[in-house]
Parts: structure tokens; C-alpha cells; sequence
């Protein structure tokens, strides 16, 4: 097959500023709710930040940013997602004017990333809040989120509308289901969350995300803005009708995200769903004006499917990224129970594309794995990971696939482009870069990059815009 992706193709990868930059407590920046989560989203919170904390480090970008970029430039990046800390910009989040420190480090990134043509693609909330905005206000329960969060995305519009073209308004949006701290900076314990506060929560965040569509586009005319979702295409276990309906019943509650996002209108299951469990979003009059603010193309996270069964109870369940459900007897797994399954990237962008008509943009894909760092024949020090590269080569082909389908992408940025600290563990062992970076998770190593074999593979797939799959 004669793989085809569109000239301009923005191929690239993506980090986030909690799981890289490190320097927490430098230049102004305030405490954000990942500098109290040494053990990742399952962990117990500290009240303070502690040495065992990866992300207090990282692996030092906010200091070899130029290096990295460096790096991607090498490779032939187009586009690099980064997001930008909140608790930078805004150290407590209820300030009224933004720390000019932070802000000059992303205008300093930003301009590096021109330097070599490398478009940035920012998001401007990824799984981090400022700590203060999570333990005042029990995050985003709080209807004050909103203006606080709308003064943070204008100061950054009207900052960086020159240097940035491509912005997402929160990341994966919908983990806020399953991880309210992390991904809402919802302070209330995960256990003794009402539906009720955690689905005004989420309206709040709809209202904040479409009003940052909104004055976007009025000071970035060029800007797009895009939601991120984490996809997870769910499969019935068994063609029983049962299965089937609470797989689409499953679906429902990930697709809510996008479908506000997209259309502006809250959709009628999710409106059954509220009655038939008393809950009652709290809407000011002009909410639902703000929501008709829809975005520009739909972005998603990809890593893992799953199945679902009407007796999932009963059944073993599987491990994913953030959420799972049924275990499915058909794939392979990662290192971390992740199932591999490279066809459902095609499923889920024509099911995205089919119900939407709008671009995509694939933002996270890749594999979590144990690297090896050795000494090749040449003398020079690598991971031979050719694992990656076979599943990054098979996922890629499928979108492809997609592509061939009719879908319009505009571009592809393979998770954790560089070694990070993963978000669900909080460690380093878990890898997923072209670039090793030497440090570890007992705080050892010299924090040297050194380039993977799936740096040169991903360097010659770019040059050929995919001909080398
Ligand atoms: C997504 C997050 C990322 C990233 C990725 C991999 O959920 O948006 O921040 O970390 O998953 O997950 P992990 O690091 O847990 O392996």
C-alpha cells in the first residue's frame, strides 16, 4: 500500500511542562497540585513538595530546553506540544497580574522553537493546577475557576499570539472522571466526590474552555484551538446485545467531552444521565451562549482500547491509561498491562471524524518501556528500542490508514518525544522518548541526552513524510 500523508503534515512530539521542566520553585512559579504528588495520580498528596517528587527535577528542560529543541530540530520536527505552568504564569491563580519571570521563559521557548521552524502547539492546562487554586477553592467545583482560568488564557493569548498558532484548552479532559485531583485540582478525596460537584466541575471547565475558544479567536485571529480528549475505543466483549449497549453506554460518558466541544450543546444521554441520578448542573444564562464557542478540530490522546461487557463485573479488568474496563483476549500488553492495538487509532479517528467533520490532531501516541542504555559498535552510548519503533511504525501506518479513509489530520506528535516522568507513576523508569535522558528514579544520573535508534527511524520517516513506514 502506497502510504499517503498531506504535504505539510506537522509530525512532532509532545511533553508537558509538570513532567519535564523541573525548576518548580524557580522564577516566581508557585506551587502547582503536581508538586505535591510524589507518587502520581494514585498517590497519597503531600503538604508540602518532597525530595522523592521526580517532577521537582524532572529532567531539567526549563534549563536544556535549547538542547532539547535542539534535538527535535535534528529529527525534523514541524510542530512540538509543550504545555505551559499554570502556577508560572499566575503563582497562586487568583492574582491579578501574571509573574513577567514565567512568562519570559515560554516567550524565550517559543522563540527557540522558531529558530528551527518548529511550530509550538500549546496546551494551556495539562494535569496541573496552581496548589493554592485546588486548596482554596477545591479547584474546579468552584464556579471562580473560570474567571481565574479566562484571565490566565487571555494573558497568554494576547502575549504569545504572534509565536503560537496551535492551542488546546485542557489536556484530556475527560480523565477528570477518573482522576479529579490531577486533572481537575479537585482537592475533595476522589472517594468522597459527589457526581454532583464533580459534573459542575466539568461544566465549569466546558464554560472555561469555550470561553478561551472565544477571546482566542477575538486576539489570535489565526489562532486554532482545539479540546483534547483521551481516546479509548471500547469494543463489546461479545456481540450480546447486552455488551453492545453498555459498551455504547460506556462510550457515552468519553464522548460527552468532545460532543460539548464540538457542537456546543450539552448531548440528551448525558442530559438522561443527570435526571435519572439527580444531578443538576448549575447554568448561568449566558452559559449556554459561551458553549456555542465550538473548536476548530478535535485533538486526542491514543495509547489503548479496551472492551466492555454488560457482566464486566465478573470479568478481568484491563489496565489503561487512566481508565479500562474488560481485558481483551485478542491483544498483547505493554510493560504496564497497556493492551497494544495500533487498529484502533484508525477506529477511533473515523469515529471522531465521522460524528464531528472536523480536523484532528493526533497529540499522544507512543510506548511506555524499560530501556537499556548501551555502548554501540561506533563507541557511542544508545537504546536499541526497536520495540518502539515497531509500535510507533504500526500505529502510524494506521493512521495512515485513516487518512486513506478520508479523515483530515493535520498532524501527529508522539508522546514524551523525550524521556519525562510518566503521569500515572510518577517515575522515570518508564520511558517513552527518542532521547534517553540519563536520570533515574533514586535521583541518580548525569541528565545527558543520548539519542535512541527510534530517533534516527523517526528522523527518516519525517524526511519522507511517512514513505518509510
Ligand atoms: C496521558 C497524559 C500524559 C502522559 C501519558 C502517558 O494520560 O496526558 O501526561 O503521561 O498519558 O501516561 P503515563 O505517563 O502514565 O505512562
Amino acid at each position: 500500500m502506497n502510504l499517503q500523508f498531506p504535504d505539510g503534515f506537522l509530525w512532532g512530539g509532545a511533553v508537558a511542562a509538570n513532567q519535564c521542566e523541573g525548576a518548580y520553585n524557580e522564577d516566581g512559579k508557585g506551587w502547582s497540585t503536581q508538586d505535591v504528588a510524589p507518587e502520581g495520580i494514585k498517590g497519597p498528596i503531600t503538604e508540602v513538595p518532597t525530595d522523592n517528587n521526580m517532577k521537582l527535577i524532572g529532567i531539567d528542560f526549563y534549563h536544556r530546553y535549547k538542547e532539547d529543541i535542539k534535538l527535535f530540530a535534528e529529527m525534523g520536527f514541524k510542530v512540538f506540544r509543550t504545555s505551559i505552568a499554570w502556577s508560572r504564569i499566575f503563582p497562586n491563580g487568583d492574582e491579578l497580574e501574571p509573574n513577567e519571570q514565567g512568562l519570559q521563559f515560554y516567550d524565550d521557548l517559543f522563540d527557540e522553537c522558531h529558530k528551527y521552524g518548529i511550530e509550538p502547539l500549546v496546551t494551556i492546562s495539562h494535569y496541573e493546577t496552581p496548589l493554592h487554586l485546588s486548596k482554596q477553592y477545591n479547584g474546579w467545583v468552584n464556579r471562580k475557576l473560570i474567571g481565574f482560568y479566562e484571565r490566565y488564557a487571555r494573558t497568554l493569548f494576547t502575549r504569545y499570539k504572534d509565536k503560537v498558532k496551535y492551542w488546546l484548552t485542557f489536556n484530556e479532559i475527560n480523565s477528570i472522571l477518573e482522576e479529579p485531583f490531577m486533572s481537575g485540582g479537585i482537592y475533595t478525596p476522589k472517594q468522597d466526590l459527589s457526581k454532583q460537584d464533580l459534573y459542575q466541575a466539568i461544566h465549569h471547565e466546558f464554560v472555561a474552555s469555550a470561553l478561551a475558544v472565544k477571546i482566542g479567536h477575538e486576539l489570535a485571529p489565526n489562532a486554532q484551538i482545539g479540546c483534547m480528549v483521551l481516546s479509548m475505543p471500547t469494543y463489546p466483549l461479545t456481540p450480546n446485545p447486552d455488551d453492545v449497549i453498555a459498551t455504547m453506554e460506556y462510550e457515552h460518558k468519553n464522548y460527552f467531552f468532545a460532543d460539548v466541544h464540538a457542537r456546543g450543546i450539552y448531548p440528551g444521554y448525558m442530559k438522561r444521565y443527570f435526571r435519572e441520578n439527580n444531578i443538576n448542573i448549575h447554568m448561568e444564562p449566558e452559559d449556554a451562549e459561551i458553549l456555542r464557542h465550538t473548536v476548530d478540530f478535535i485533538s486526542f490522546s491514543y495509547y489503548v482500547s479496551t472492551c466492555e461487557s454488560g457482566a464486566s463485573s465478573q470479568l478481568g479488568e484491563s489496565e489503561g491509561n487512566l481508565m479500562g474496563r474488560v481485558a481483551n483476549p485478542y491483544l498483547k500488553t505493554s510493560e504496564w498491562g497497556w493492551h497494544i492495538d495500533p487498529q484502533g487509532i484508525r477506529y477511533v479517528m473515523n469515529m471522531f471524524y465521522d460524528r464531528y467533520q472536523k480536523p484532528l490532531f493526533v497529540v499522544e501516541n507512543g510506548l511506555g518501556a524499560i530501556d537499556k542504555l548501551i555502548t554501540n559498535d561506533q563507541g557511542e552510548k544508545t537504546v536499541e528500542d526497536d520495540y518502539r519503533i515497531d509500535y510507533l511504525n504500526d500505529h502510524l501506518v494506521q493512521v495512515a490508514e485513516a487518512i486513506a479513509d478520508g479523515v483530515e489530520v493535520i498532524g501527529y506528535t508522539s508522546w514524551g518525544c523525550i524521556d519525562l516522568v510518566s503521569a500515572s507513576t510518577a517515575q522515570l523508569k518508564k520511558r517513552y522518548g527518542f532521547i534517553y535522558v540519563d536520570r533515574h528514579d533514586d535521583g541518580s544520573g548525569t541528565l545527558e541526552r543520548y539519542r535512541k535508534k527510534s530517533f534516527h527511524w523517526y528522523k527518516d520517516i519525517i524526511s519522507s513524510n511517512g514513505q518509510t513506514l
